[in-house]
């Protein structure tokens, strides 16, 4: 066979796989993967935003820092640090605190949080752990609510990094595979650090 033709034959077998992926991904929030055999003690410490899929209603903007600590009793909680704009106007750095309720699943959490500030904002949300390999990167997804077939209607999700310069191009590739299987493709923001909530 000629080797432009069989050339072709590839990409034509790799598009269609790709798009048969594509149509046939389960969208349902009840049916992602998630970390298994999670580690909270790995989990454990600083990490940088590097990307984010903004919830309705966008919170925190850039320079977004997390640090999870887990105490004696092996409780979870988290201290958060971002720029936010707050009434409609008001361009600060927030400091946050989460606690986490552990369920079944060691990976999908429930998170309780508040600002330190009373005016920043407060909830319950799910803290679900897609992926990690702990030393470079972990991928955080929340769903705040779902549409009647069980997708996701509003909900966010973080890209964490160890590093302040981000992903390695290997990490990135894990990254935006998980982020396809979370029926968010191209639905992340790169999270600037300028040292602006240093
Ligand atoms: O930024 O738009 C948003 C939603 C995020 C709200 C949650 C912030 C609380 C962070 C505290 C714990 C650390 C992960």
């Amino acid at each position: 066979m000629d080797l432009k033709v069989f050339g072709l034959l590839i990409a034509l077998c790799y598009c269609g796989s790709s798009l048969a992926y594509k149509y046939q991904r389960d969208c349902r929030v009840d049916n992602f993967r998630v970390m298994p055999n999670f580690d909270k003690y790995q989990y454990a410490g600083t990490w940088y935003a590097v990307a984010k899929k903004d919830p309705e209603g966008l919170f925190l903007i850039d320079n977004i820092v997390a640090k999870f600590y887990v105490d004696e009793n092996g409780k979870m909680t988290a201290t958060a640090k971002g720029r936010v704009v707050i009434l409609t106007s008001m361009d600060m750095c927030a400091d946050m605190v989460g606690t986490f309720q552990e369920t079944e699943d060691p990976a999908k959490m429930r998170m309780k949080y508040h600002g330190v500030m009373s005016l920043l904002e407060k909830g319950l949300d799910n803290h679900w752990v897609v992926d990690t390999d702990y030393v470079n990167y972990a991928i955080h997804y929340s769903c705040r609510t779902q549409n009647e077939d069980g997708t996701c209607k509003d909900g966010y999700s973080f890209i964490f990094s160890r590093h302040l310069e981000g992903l390695t191009p290997e990490t990135q590739r894990i990254v935006r595979r998980r982020q396809e299987e979370l029926c968010l493709d191209r639905q992340y923001r790169v999270v600037v650090h300028d040292g602006r909530c240093g």
